[in-house]
């Protein structure tokens, strides 16, 4: 059976923090894979998560199947968060949610989703976009193409050209777009482009599947996803994957949901059953821990004002921490202006430099980054930014 298979290469990303691991150099900084890290580079469990964990496992008394949509409170609580509490889609009965594991689960629900309800659909996505965004994409047997997004030489968005691909899209294409946070290049879409990008969508007919695997990492909870609930709030259809992964810190719990907006209730509940039954296919029901303590979480007042507070810290870090970057850069001189990294939003920025330079950055000063020159901001800390800029500032000159 397995006789004809041959080792795949590892995940790029994940490759890299193997390779952080495994290096002896005691001034190595990661700034690969994409988890928060504190100060001192840690990732630990947050205060108020700790206290829901220790509330559910204070109180569940069965390990017996859970409803095969997921934690109720949980996938209220999240719907209200992306949505916003007021929401009127919230009562329309046009709007159901399945948790699922982790935001690349839900992905994988959705494009099934999609699958079953147009077999020819084309997906697009920015150019770039998350590497695995294709993989599942094309796992589910879907066709993918690229959208322009971002210039890489001049930092900044290709607005203009990416307004003219859309518009040349109907009923048969999805647009995956980064609710907030774009990963990889941390450059989000302005207020405007949400308007624009509404609009095309009702005129052209396609289907956005919006991923959202950064809220509150960027400005706020709700600054980051107006755009989002902008064009909520005039498409018939939509598809949202949100992660738990980030803000919740529940990386390893795998814990996100997909949630599906229809132009009917009727057609809701179609689009539910199925969801249903492609995850019975797959893995029956999604595992339970993750899901049930953001669902306490959220239920309880004073817990979920403590996980805000904590999440604006960590957001007001990563913000500080583009400020210090680049002012440190600048501070040695270097030609190119790094400004734009400050205008950025979420964990990631695309430093610019080039494959080669990402290479002798990590043979010669032990930084690990990706090979695309995405940095995680959250692995820039005030004691390494300094050896940071100054190996920077050396490769730039060279
Ligand atoms: N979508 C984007 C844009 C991401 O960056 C990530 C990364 O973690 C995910 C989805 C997947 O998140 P999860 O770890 O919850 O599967
Ligand atoms: O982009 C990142 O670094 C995060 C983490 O296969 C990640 O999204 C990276 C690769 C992967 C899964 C998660």
């Amino acid at each position: 059976m397995f006789k004809h298979m041959t080792a795949l290469p590892p995940d790029p990303l994940l490759g890299i923090a193997a390779a952080f691991k495994a290096d002896s150099n005691p001034k190595k900084v990661d700034l690969g894979v994409g988890v928060y890290k504190t100060e001192d580079g840690k990732t630990p469990i947050l205060t108020s998560v700790q206290k829901a964990l220790q509330i559910l496992s204070n109180t569940e008394d069965s390990k017996s199947y859970i409803q095969a949509r997921g934690n109720q409170a949980f996938l209220d609580g999240m719907e209200k968060l992306v949505l916003g509490a007021g929401n009127a889609l919230l009562d329309s009965g046009r709007v159901e949610s399945v948790q699922c594991p982790g935001g690349t689960g839900s992905l994988r629900i959705g494009f099934e989703l999609i699958k079953r309800g147009n077999p020819n659909a084309k997906v697009w996505v920015s150019g770039p976009t998350w590497a695995n965004h294709v993989a599942v994409i094309k796992a589910a047997g879907l066709e993918t193409a690229e959208y322009p997004y971002y210039d890489k030489a001049n930092n900044q968005l290709k607005a203009d050209e990416m307004l003219e691909a859309l518009a040349q899209l109907g009923p048969n294409d999805v647009v995956l777009l980064h609710g907030c946070c774009h990963n990889p290049t941390g450059e989000d879409l302005t207020p405007e482009l949400w308007t624009k990008i509404s609009d095309l969508a009702v005129e052209k007919g396609f289907l956005p599947f919006i991923d959202i695997a950064y809220q509150g990492f960027g400005v706020d909870l709700e600054t980051d996803v107006a755009g989002v609930r902008e064009l909520l709030s005039k498409v018939p259809e939509a598809l949202i994957a949100t992660s738990c992964s980030k803000n919740f810190g529940l990386y390893r719990e795998r814990t996100g949901l997909l949630t599906s907006i229809s132009e009917t209730s009727v057609l809701a509940g179609a689009a539910l059953s199925h969801m249903l039954n492609i995850a019975r296919e797959i893995y029956s029901m999604p595992p339970s821990y993750g899901g049930a303590t953001v669902g306490i979480l959220l239920a309880d007042e004073a817990l979920t004002a403590e996980w805000k507070a904590e999440l604006a810290g960590m957001c007001a870090r990563m913000i500080d921490l583009r400020a210090l970057l680049v002012n440190k850069i600048h501070e040695r001189g270097v030609e190119e202006d790094f400004s734009f990294i400050n205008r950025q939003k979420g964990m990631f920025t695309f430093l610019g430099i080039t494959p080669e330079q990402v290479k002798a950055i990590r043979d010669e000063y032990a930084i690990y980054m990706a090979g695309s020159s995405r940095i995680n901001i959250a692995g820039v800390s005030s004691s390494n930014v300094d050896y940071l800029a100054d190996a920077l500032a050396a490769i730039l000159k060279k």
